[in-house]
């Protein structure tokens, strides 16, 4: 039908294993979108400021007939209906929805950067990636499974598995 993307869902504020369940309904509610799968459930510490609380991560694989950048304003509009408020960097937030990858498409702008530019460095985007998308290449030249390898090597513990939602 279209093309795959992935998408890496955050939270700390609220019921967020709810609010993920919410966001991944009307994402793929719509009928341009359909899931092709998608990773457990992990919690981490906050990345940023610590006086936050923890996180929950997910990532999911769709396949979508929108381009790239309306798939991100129905992204940000599902974060809004959630109650997402931008408060500071790397902050609390009820729902945060970024776009890792869009096929292999590679771009910078203001408002998208493909792939996502944090994927290399974050545990709680690769961990669940391998979960579903273990094969994904960077453009980098190295696989998801390689960049948690690296991540490991370089002393970072991997996520306790988390659950199925
Ligand atoms: N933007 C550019 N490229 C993209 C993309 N590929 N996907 C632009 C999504 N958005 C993209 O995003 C800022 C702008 O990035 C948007 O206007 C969009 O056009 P934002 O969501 O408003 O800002 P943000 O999320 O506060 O900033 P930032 O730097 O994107 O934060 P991150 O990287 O999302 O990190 N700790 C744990 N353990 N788990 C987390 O999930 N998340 C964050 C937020 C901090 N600490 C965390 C976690
Ligand atoms: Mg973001």
């Amino acid at each position: 039908m279209g093309v795959e993307a992935i998408i890496a869902f955050g939270g700390n504020l609220g019921d967020v294993k709810n609010t993920f369940i919410s966001a991944r309904k009307i994402l793929t509610g719509s009928d341009s979108v359909s899931l092709l799968a998608c990773s457990r459930l992990y919690r981490s510490p906050p990345m940023g400021p610590a006086d936050q609380p923890d996180y929950l991560n997910a990532v999911i694989a769709i396949d979508t007939s929108f381009c790239a950048l309306p798939l991100l304003h129905l992204m940000q509009k599902i974060e809004a209906q959630h109650g997402r408020i931008r408060k500071r960097r790397w902050g609390e937030r009820s729902l945060d929805l970024d776009l890792i990858a869009y096929d292999d498409m590679h771009m910078q702008s203001a408002e998208l950067t493909l792939p996502h530019p944090g994927v290399g460095e974050r545990v709680f985007v690769l961990q669940p990636l391998c979960d579903i998308r273990p094969e994904w290449q960077h453009p980098a030249g190295r696989s998801a499974q390689q960049l948690l390898q690296d991540l490991q090597a370089s002393g970072i513990d991997l996520l306790k598995q988390g659950e199925i939602w």
